[in-house]
């Protein structure tokens, strides 16, 4: 069973993180992105996707043209986990392009 962070432990991960922050209405972490146009946050898309799979954890997610909002929790522990923290890391990585 996945376990949800403590405190310390989020705030700790998400100052490992670029621009993540609680989500106001829910007990989750989010972020915006905006790109150029469709294609460019598409193909954004298509690797968080495809990464996603691999790690069994998905994002919530919206997009319009250029712009990517991303939502991540854990259900299975109703919060935030590691998953999340490591998915948001991956995110960053991608949108940077590090
Ligand atoms: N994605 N964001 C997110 N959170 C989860 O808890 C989660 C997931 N993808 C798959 C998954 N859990 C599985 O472990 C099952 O709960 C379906």
């Amino acid at each position: 069973m996945v376990q949800k962070l403590s405190a310390d432990d989020r705030a700790a991960g998400l100052t490992q993180l670029n621009g993540w922050r609680d989500a106001s209405d829910r007990d989750a972490i989010e972020k915006s992105f905006q790109f150029p146009d469709f294609n460019t946050a598409w193909g954004f898309m298509t690797q968080v996707a495809l990464q996603a799979e691999k790690l069994d954890h998905h994002p919530e997610w919206f997009n319009v043209y250029g712009t990517v909002n991303i939502t991540l929790s854990t259900h299975d522990c109703s919060g935030v986990s590691e998953r999340d923290i490591r998915l948001a890391k991956f995110i960053d990585g991608i949108a940077t392009g590090t």
